[in-house]
């Protein structure tokens, strides 16, 4: 019933909140009261190269204001991993430009290699829908990670990789139905990094 609730409150949040990328301003996740249903998905808890198992809210690193979200990560450093949040909420996001997010990386993080890139689930088809640019991750800072949507392009949304069947950004820009963060430690038997086992924090995801 709690969850229900929240998400009704959410959903509520979101009719209001669509109305903001039309000029009101924007949509905003602080984590300054819950974790406004960011979370952990089952399918990245039960796939072995998601290496984020758990998410909580924090006050040990917050970027604005008192929290931010703490992704609770174990990266092995030889392979490509990835550690995976997702807000879990319909929105219809036409007229929206884009959405960005801080991210930040403990400097115990011994490596270059980390990367961010969003994500949307979206549509009846549940069409998955990635970011092809991706922002590098530099240890002891904070980095904003952004995306652009690109709606208005009329040869579709260039930046986001999509399954031809299932449709572009563009096509399910009414119907987002995920939107996810992921942390990539973009190593492989080529190129290899130091392991690290420890928080990464996201703060103010911002869609406008
Ligand atoms: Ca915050």
């Amino acid at each position: 019933m709690m969850r229900k609730t929240i998400f009704l409150a959410i959903q509520m949040l979101f009719i209001f909140g669509n109305v903001a990328c039309f000029g009101a301003g924007p949509i905003e996740f602080d984590f300054e009261q819950s974790e406004q249903t960011w979370f952990v998905p089952d399918w990245a808890i039960s796939q072995d190269d998601c290496v984020c198992k758990n998410a909580i809210l924090s006050a040990v690193q917050p970027f604005e204001g008192k929290q931010s979200l703490e992704l609770q990560c174990k990266f092995p450093g030889n392979k490509w991993t990835g550690a995976v949040v997702e807000f879990d909420g319909q929105m219809d996001l036409s007229g929206c430009k884009g959405i960005s997010a801080e991210v930040y990386l403990p400097k115990e993080v011994n490596s270059n290699l980390l990367l961010g890139r969003f994500f949307f689930t979206a549509g009846d088809k549940w069409s998955f829908i990635e970011s092809r640019n991706t922002t590098q991750l530099k240890p002891g800072e904070w980095t904003k990670i952004s995306a652009t949507f690109d709606t208005t392009n009329p040869k579709g949304t260039p930046n986001w990789k999509f399954k031809r069947e299932q449709g572009n950004l563009q096509d399910n820009i009414k119907d987002i139905r995920r939107v996810g963060v992921r942390i990539e430690y973009n190593a492989n038997e080529w190129q290899a990094g130091a392991p690290y086992e420890g928080p990464v924090y996201i703060d103010n995801v911002v869609i406008e």
